[in-house]
């Protein structure tokens, strides 16, 4: 399978605050040096992604938080003139529509809903550099009509129209979808099958009909973003109907797992989709630090058979997984369904 995958994604190396310690952050360089030589080895061709077209990335991301995101780290230098990587503090009241404020901090508050990712001197370069595995990933699948996989790192699926967190900066799946939407597809399906709910994804779509977006993940009653990912989110607008969220309970088996990919799937087909987007973490895997879902490595070709069984041109989007001894045999996993 040919795969896109930039050097760049190694300038990004976070903290985050997780119970109440700032640490390394579990979203590390590694995942993808792992995952590259396993992909390597099992004879996948990896390339470097093109340039990035920044107009795509306004047609999913509002032009405010672009320009946020890109001077962030500057501004935040200039004011506190140290290497302290950025990170919100406060963040807006839940029933204001809020104002935006000038300042640094308040902005990295207006533009944020997390505090599990920092902001580092390389952070829009490995941003941008992710966005553009999922472009050319688009472009391939757009030209041959073959499967097509983006190492995309930092992950992106949490990323909302405005805001980042959940490690995520630029939405690269929602990013892979449009593109696609722009090479002349009607519809497109994005199918989120990482652990957490892809809320960023759901956010950017939520009123459109030409994307359908459908997330199997852990039960945001009890699980990270925690406010949004229920099942009674079904869209609105001309969007009504074209999401679609598959909760399921902490501790979730394959079995339980796959039932819910076979109900993604079926509304996939359903659809009337010309493409398909699959954003896959492999923080579903039973030794993930994250998760707490049991699946094995043997169980993702299974779950990318199934999907390749859609018979739609594909783009697999890299999102979560943080078991890293793993992690490469998980994707090597998933893409051999689709072989
Ligand atoms: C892309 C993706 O999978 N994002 C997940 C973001 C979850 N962040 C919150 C995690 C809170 C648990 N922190 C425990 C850290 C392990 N020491
Ligand atoms: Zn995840």
């Amino acid at each position: 399978m040919q795969v896109f995958s930039s050097d760049n994604h190694r300038r990004h190396d976070a903290v985050e605050l997780s119970r109440g310690k700032l640490q390394v952050s579990v979203e590390s360089p590694r995942r993808v040096d792992i995952i590259r030589r396993s992909l390597s080895e099992a004879g996948h061709d990896v390339a470097a992604p093109g340039e990035l077209d920044i107009a795509l990335v306004r047609q999913i991301h509002a032009a405010e938080y672009v320009e946020f995101l890109s001077g962030i780290w500057a501004r935040w230098q200039a004011q506190f003139g140290d290497d302290t990587p950025a990170m919100p503090f406060a963040w807006p009241s839940r029933h204001a529509a809020p104002e935006r404020p000038k300042d640094v901090v308040g902005q990295l508050g207006y533009h944020s809903f997390a505090a599990d990712c920092s902001i580092g001197e390389g952070t829009w370069d490995a941003a941008t550099a992710a966005a553009a595995a999922a472009q050319s990933a688009a472009d391939h699948v757009a030209t041959t009509g073959e499967a097509t996989y983006a190492l995309s790192r930092p992950p992106g699926h949490h990323a909302t129209h405005d805001q980042f967190g959940g490690y995520c900066f630029l939405n690269n799946s929602a990013i892979a979808a449009q593109r696609l939407l722009n090479h002349g597809r009607s519809r497109v399906a994005v199918v989120d099958i990482d652990y957490h709910h892809g809320n960023g994804t759901q956010d950017i779509f939520y009123r459109r009909s030409d994307v359908l977006t459908v997330s199997v993940h852990a039960d945001p009653m009890s699980e990270f973003p925690w406010f949004a990912g229920y099942d009674h989110e079904r869209g609105a607008a001309a969007g009504e109907g074209w999401n679609l969220n598959i909760p399921l309970s902490l501790g979730a088996d394959y079995s339980a797992w796959s039932a819910a990919i076979d109900k993604a799937a079926a509304r996939v087909a359903d659809s009337n989709a010309e493409a398909l987007v699959i954003a896959f973490g492999a923080d579903t895997f039973v030794d993930d630090p994250l998760g707490t879902f049991s699946i094995e490595t043997q169980n993702y070709v299974e779950t990318g058979e199934k999907l390749a069984s859609l018979t739609l041109p594909t783009v697999i989007v890299q999102e979560g997984g943080y078991a890293v001894q793993s992690i490469g045999e998980n994707v090597a996993a998933l893409l051999e369904g689709f072989r």
